[in-house]
């Protein structure tokens, strides 16, 4: 079963796990949000891509959700020494990634290329595809200012308020290539349980690929990052609210609309089914929060399952 999952970063790693011990490996295809890319003392970082790769490479430091497991910090202080910012942490093994990457680009390769070669070499049989080679950037505003997505999330650490999301370069960005293709021809489509402003909404915001998600004959299934009211993690319930989104599996499903079939949902919100029924969406209610990889492969076969 050929399965194409869209996905941010900590959010989607322990779905993706669980997927990837459901299917062969080349049978899945991922296809990662790269509106939160930045540049970092003149390195390109694609937090979202790394995430994913680091996770099915069993390298990712799994309580944080982000940069690689036994991880040290002696460039980030050298840097530091130097006057250079560090509110974004780079880890020293996590800095090969970035320079490999950045290499690479200036050489000329796509990011496509960079990020399929870099989860060869960590031994990562799915394919990890970035949603486009072109940037796309999400921007936060605040009531105080215009923020790129790692300041507003990382050095302000989400405190503002947010009164708009914008993805800016998404409406000229062209899908990478392969990433329609994968929609197209998937078995089955899945939006994993990511922040659906500034997650999967960097992916949709990029015309030809929700045009592929409206046409595919695929199933779609979500998993919903909202249970009881709340986030399962981040800051996704302010920026939700920001696009005018009800913070629950309802705003999850209007986000999705009109082409998400299924959505997972946790038995806490099993009472929404009917409005979600009515809204054009099958509820299934599942233990959506991955305690442990046994839950992240139960919730996987749900998904699965569920189409
Ligand atoms: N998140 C933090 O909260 N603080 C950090 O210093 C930080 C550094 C970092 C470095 C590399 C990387 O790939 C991710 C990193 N993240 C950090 C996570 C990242 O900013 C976000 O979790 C994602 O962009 C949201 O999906």
């Amino acid at each position: 079963m050929r399965v194409t999952a869209l996905a941010g970063g900590t959010g989607a790693a322990k779905l993706l796990r669980g997927l990837a011990a459901c299917l062969a490996p080349r049978d899945l295809t991922i296809v990662g949000n790269t509106g939160d890319d930045t540049e970092v003392w003149g390195l390109h970082v694609s937090p979202d891509l790394d995430t994913v790769t680091y996770a099915l490479a069993g390298l990712l430091d799994v309580a944080r959700g982000w940069g690689r497991a036994d991880e040290t910090f002696h460039a980030l202080q050298a840097m530091a020494a130097l006057g250079a910012p560090t509110w974004f942490s780079l880890g020293d093994r996590d800095l090969a990634t970035h320079l490999t990457r950045t290499a690479a680009l200036r050489d000329g390769a796509t990011l496509t290329a960079v990020t399929g070669r870099l989860a060869a070499r960590l031994g990562v049989e799915a394919r990890i595809l970035p949603m486009s080679d072109e940037p796309v950037r999400t921007t936060i505003t605040t009531t105080e200012a215009r923020l790129t997505f790692q300041e507003y999330f990382v050095r302000d650490k989400a405190l503002g308020d947010v009164v708009r999301v914008d993805y800016d370069g998404a409406s000229m960005a062209r899908p990478a290539p392969g990433v329609l293709e994968a929609i197209g021809d998937a078995d089955r489509v899945v939006v994993c349980p990511s922040n659906p402003v500034t997650s999967i909404g960097p992916i949709l915001a990029v015309p030809a690929i929700v045009e592929a998600l409206r046409s595919t004959r695929a199933p779609i299934v979500g998993v919903s990052p909202i249970v009881g009211g709340a986030p399962v993690s981040g800051p996704a319930g302010r920026l939700m609210q920001a696009r005018g989104l009800d913070v629950s599996p309802l705003g999850v499903a209007a986000a999705y609309a009109p082409w998400l079939r299924t959505l997972l949902i946790d038995a806490r919100d099993a009472g929404l089914a009917p409005a979600l029924e009515r809204a054009g969406v099958r509820a299934v209610a599942a233990d959506i929060v991955m305690t442990d990889h046994a839950g992240e492969v139960a919730l996987a076969r749900g998904v699965l399952e569920a189409a």
